[in-house]
């Protein structure tokens, strides 16, 4: 079975694109169970794939990447606005119609000897007004079934689309052509030649040369986010790297947090949490990528756009994060974990014994007594979000669901506090400007250097960064303060000056949450510091936790000296946007210089 579709620009664009990369042959996608069944034998037949144990994880595989294809390539990520300008100084820019002319001879031939898969998918529930409908072309069967599991896939996406609906074009090709008779490689991919390339003015993406995350599952940062985020400039809504969140508390009263923080810094575990306070509950709308739309009462209404997890392996266990393990019992796919000796998986910190023998995520021996990681530290699993434990009632609720309150946080290890509350939006907004966070093994580079991420957004906004900054304060003007969710800044990752980590994070980050929920109640009491609001002495539930007076006390410190220390980094931060930079930010700026004194 295939999918089928008479929409023109769909029929014309497939022919187009067949004639450039001539593929051995063209699928487009139905999105049943029997054509993922066949696509996952065909790379277990190839290589590609390995099936997990039926009994330990059923339905489930693991594929091992090339060494060179492990992570996001931020320095081969293309923003092709029409001037250098509109991609701004936080972008790689590339004159479309040259990135174009480079491009088109690597796609030439570039799906020789492979099939070339259409794949329709919706980003948000199917139909819902905020949804929006992409077309991936791609050769890989291993993306394929990943779109599968991450968005809404298949024929009901072409049935909603009919003849003249229209479509984000995402075009994808791991650039390695067969010649006849020659043997493909488990994890083709193209190392010396990777673009991933965005077309703002026309909504197109073009990735080239990579078969990994998000460089190759086009849905996720490349459409999501990068063209997504113009698209909400263009239209007054909001793209952004959020999670979302449900807490409710032990009266029954439910509000919804969206939380913006770096790759691999725990979004994950803060969306399906356990609380350690008792009667509080978590219950998780998305993990990585909200879209917020006013709604006729002035609220903002967030959706999460995907359909899947692809989260970091590493780290993940019944301790940290019991509801993501729960999520990827079955259906899942795994990549660059390691293997145990019974056809099941494991990654570092998954249990407290490591296994005494695995396969380690390069194919090779691995014992307890080896210098080398068993799996890679950006290793992932793709996994239905309808699978985790505590999905939320209303995660596929086309209008979505109201925000009460907005996190934005970072890893760093000295002078944020766990928490502070912005005074209002515009401070909110210089918050969310100023984010610094160290890199991770999310995006090829060097990990563990602090960088400036506005927004987590650094590398997925699609325009210049400074008109991104006018998009947020002009979405403050559109509603009033009563309405507007309540920003906050959290920071899980402050160490003492011995290098201890000061809090223990996971589940009793609730407390903090409790927090957030009853300084929207108007319940919690806050105390003033030049920076923002933090809770004041006794009005962060500590009960039934272990915490040395002296780590909290660390933990909410404000130091002015330390914050008067980060103002010329600021400035040399703003300067970069130049005249595009909001004058409410500097207005923050000249008015924290103030308070600090
Ligand atoms: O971009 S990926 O989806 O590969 C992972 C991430 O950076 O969040
Ligand atoms: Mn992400």
């Amino acid at each position: 079975m295939a999918g089928k579709t008479n929409n023109k620009k769909l029929m014309k664009w497939i022919d187009e694109i067949a004639a450039l990369c001539k593929p051995d042959g063209i699928h487009i996608c139905d999105g049943s169970q029997e054509e993922y069944d066949r696509l996952a034998q065909k790379m277990v037949d190839h290589g590609t794939a390995i099936r997990l144990n039926e009994k330990l994880r059923p339905n489930s595989f693991l594929v091992r990447s090339d060494v060179a294809d492990v992570a996001r390539v931020e320095g081969r990520t293309f923003i092709c606005a029409e001037t250098p300008e509109e991609a701004g100084p936080t972008n790689h820019w590339n004159d479309p119609a040259e990135m174009k002319s480079t491009l088109h001879p690597l796609f030439q031939g570039s799906m020789k000897g492979r099939t070339m898969y259409i794949i329709p998918f919706s980003m948000g529930p199917i139909g819902s007004p905020i949804s929006h409908i992409g077309i991936e072309i791609t050769d890989s069967e291993y993306v394929v079934n990943n779109m599968r599991i991450m968005t809404r896939m298949g024929q009901k996406v072409l049935d909603v689309l009919g003849a003249d609906g229209d479509f984000v074009q995402c075009l994808h090709s791991v650039g390695k052509p067969l010649e006849e008779d020659e043997p493909d490689v488990p994890w083709p991919c193209n190392a010396e030649n990777k673009y991933i390339t965005h077309f703002p003015q026309t909504k197109e993406i073009w990735s080239y040369g990579s078969g990994y995350g998000g460089n190759a599952l086009l849905g996720k940062k490349c459409f999501a986010l990068r063209i997504a985020s113009v698209m909400a400039r263009e239209e007054g809504w909001l793209a952004e790297h959020m999670l979302i969140l449900g807490l409710t508390s032990p009266e029954g009263e439910k509000k919804y947090i969206a939380a913006a923080f770096p790759s691999a810094c725990g979004k994950t575990n803060l969306a399906m949490l356990v609380p350690t306070i008792p009667g509080w509950k978590v219950e998780c709308v998305g993990d990585d990528i909200a879209w917020m739309k006013f709604g006729d009462d002035g609220r903002l209404y967030a959706i999460n756009p995907e359909a899947g997890f692809f989260g970091v392996a590493p780290g993940t266990s019944m301790n940290s994060n019991p509801n993501a393990l729960l999520s990827l019992t079955k259906n899942s796919i795994f990549t660059n974990v390691a293997l145990t000796p019974d056809g099941d998986v494991w990654w570092e910190e998954m249990t407290d014994a490591k296994p005494a023998k695995l396969t380690d995520w390069n194919g090779l021996d691995w014992t307890p007594a080896s210098e080398k990681k068993a799996a890679h530290p950006n290793a992932r699993f793709t996994a239905p979000a309808s699978q985790c434990p505590v999905i939320d009632p209303a995660w596929e609720d086309p209008k979505g669901v109201p925000i009460s309150a907005i996190l934005f946080g970072g890893r760093r290890s000295s002078v944020v506090p766990l928490i502070h509350e912005a005074f209002d939006w515009n401070h909110g907004v210089f918050l969310g400007s100023i984010m610094t966070s160290e890199t991770t093994s999310a995006a090829a580079g060097q990990v563990g250097k602090l960088r400036r991420d506005p927004f987590a957004m650094l590398p997925f906004c699609g325009y210049h960064m400074g008109d991104y900054f006018s998009h947020w304060i002009g979405i403050g003007k559109k509603s009033s303060p009563d309405k507007l969710p309540k920003i906050f800044y959290v920071n899980w990752f402050r160490k003492s000056p011995e290098g201890k980590w000061l809090w223990p994070g996971y589940g009793e980050n609730s407390r903090v949450l409790k927090w957030v929920f009853e300084r929207v109640s108007g319940t919690a009491q806050a105390e003033k510091t030049a920076i923002g609001n933090i809770p004041a002495k006794g009005s962060l539930t500590l009960d039934g936790m272990d915490i040395s007076p002296g780590f909290l006390e660390q933990l909410l410190s404000v130091n002015n000296e330390e914050w008067k220390n980060e103002l010329p980094g600021i400035e040399e931060h703003y300067e970069r946007f130049g005249d595009r930079l909001p004058k409410e930010l500097t207005e923050q700026l000249d008015a924290l210089k103030k308070r600090l004194g």
